[in-house]
């Protein structure tokens, strides 16, 4: 009898097997090119942990993201890997620290950019022969030698600097003040028109074309980055909410609008189901003075953009694909926008760049709830002294980022973030060793993704300030 059972459990975990393998077979994305799966990066601009309804919002509404959340997984433990928009950007395109990248500083005019020697996810799926487009906010680069042309995508709609006021188009952020709106590399103008509703179209048009061929579509929404120009109908909605949460609450619930249209499009289209569409913040909410000094929720997070505390790059973040990730699940394993171009690559089919790459692919964990994290470790610097590493439960901050967030600790933050998400108690005294540790990992890390370049010299002065404020 026994042998019976035995016999009868191999016999079942055969066919299980059998027939598991055939339905992941039947799920398996086709060489022919009409049937490969689309991919929707949807990439929010300044959008806080802990706002969105889904997040644990109780006061702003959201349910375009949530109902995307809900057909899909939403990780509590993402991160991003720069807590400013370009370089937050540049390795999200890329897969590869900022560091590594080339771009460890926000773009501005002339020659900054991402390197034309990367490799990014729109040369990925382009030469594996996707059709490819960006439609929103650049900010890689503001010439036409580093446009989104030169980086993989077929088309562009959008602006190429950090932020624009939405009616007028022009750059919004200091002199000299400029006209941003460009088709491909040509300037254009559409005066009056709100650039949220003009970037939609472009998708929705984009869609209707490409329904027929695989495609990737970028669409990283300035929103809600400052200026705060929502709609009338969400100003009115959060009419009785004080300044600044109330005009930041508006402008994320506009933010959600274009989400919701974009992703109706993909279902009027019956591409739901052959679409993985990716939803995550750049960085954390702005306290910056043309932010209104805030408006957004970190939740139990300490810190918000600018800062390597988990308020920084601890984001909301989605993906959803029916029929093969799961629906209305909740990951907790540790993973990093990195990871996004070689779960594509995987899913899509397409070689990878030669070329180092610090992600890696999330499938196990999309698929599965206890697969393991594909990462133990994550680390963080951009130009400057301010660093942090993240080894386990202990994450240690170094010079934490200006405005008084350290207090008196102002060189090394250690914290233990499974008793402390908060980082709010400095155990760096208690636990030398452990400093001295992660310090090590990180000076190992510095050497491996920068490994020509001395060590920056500590801003000073004017010079850091500088730093800190860039938009
Ligand atoms: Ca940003």
């Amino acid at each position: 009898m026994i042998r019976f059972k035995s016999s009868w459990s191999v016999l079942r975990a055969s066919l299980f097997v059998f027939i598991a393998a055939s339905a992941f077979a039947a799920e398996q994305p086709s060489p022919s090119p009409a049937k490969k799966p689309n991919v929707l990066l949807i990439f929010v601009d300044d959008l806080g942990a802990a706002d969105l309804h889904c997040y644990g919002s109780e006061d702003l509404s959201t349910p375009n993201c949530d109902a995307l959340a809900g057909r899909g997984v939403r990780f509590t433990q993402f991160y991003v890997a720069a807590s400013v928009c370009s370089p937050s950007r540049a390795a999200l395109l890329t897969g590869r620290y900022p560091l590594r990248a080339g771009l460890a500083s926000n773009a501005g005019g002339g020659k900054s950019g991402l390197p034309l020697s990367e490799a990014t996810i729109a040369e990925m799926l382009r030469g594996a022969g996707y059709r490819t487009a960006i439609f929103g906010k650049w900010h890689l680069g503001a010439s036409d030698e580093l446009s989104p042309l030169a980086q993989g995508f077929d088309e562009f709609f959008g602006h190429r600097e950090g932020c624009i006021d939405n009616y007028s188009h022009f750059y919004h952020w200091s002199g000299p003040i400029r006209h941003d709106l460009w088709r491909d590399n040509q300037e254009v103008w559409e005066d009056g028109k709100f650039f949220g509703d003009l970037i939609v179209r472009e998708a929705e048009r984009f869609l209707d074309e490409s329904k027929d061929r695989p495609f990737f579509l970028y669409f990283p929404v300035n929103e809600p980055h400052y200026p705060k120009q929502a709609k009338p109908q969400y100003r009115e909605m959060y009419k009785d909410m004080p300044l600044p949460r109330g005009d930041y609450a508006a402008f994320v619930s506009t933010m959600d609008e274009l989400v919701g249209r974009v992703m109706a499009k993909v279902d009027s289209l019956g591409l739901r189901q052959n679409t993985l569409v990716i939803f995550e913040s750049d960085n954390g909410h702005s306290t910056e003075s043309r932010n209104n000094y805030g408006g957004g929720n970190p939740g139990p997070y300490r810190g918000a953009k600018y800062s390597f505390f988990e308020g920084g790059t601890r984001l909301p973040a989605i993906a959803s694909l029916p029929g093969r990730i799961p629906e209305g699940e909740v990951r907790d394993q540790m993973g990093c926008a990195v990871d996004w171009l070689p779960t594509i690559a995987e899913l899509c089919g397409a070689p990878l760049p030669d070329r180092q790459l610090d992600g890696v692919s999330l499938w196990p964990v999309l698929e599965s709830a206890t697969a393991p994290a594909p990462h133990t470790t994550l680390h963080w610097q951009l130009t400057g002294t301010q660093w942090a590493v993240h080894d386990g439960d202990w994450k240690l901050v170094a010079n934490g980022i200006a405005k008084g967030l350290m207090g008196d600790n102002k060189k090394l933050f250690l914290s233990n973030l499974a008793e402390d998400v908060g980082e709010m108690h400095n155990l760096a005294k208690e636990h030398p060793e452990i400093v001295e540790r992660l310090t090590a990992l990180h000076d190992a890390w510095l050497k491996d993704v920068r490994p020509k370049a001395p060590k920056p010299a500590p801003p000073t002065g004017g010079k850091a300030r500088k730093q800190v404020e860039e938009e």
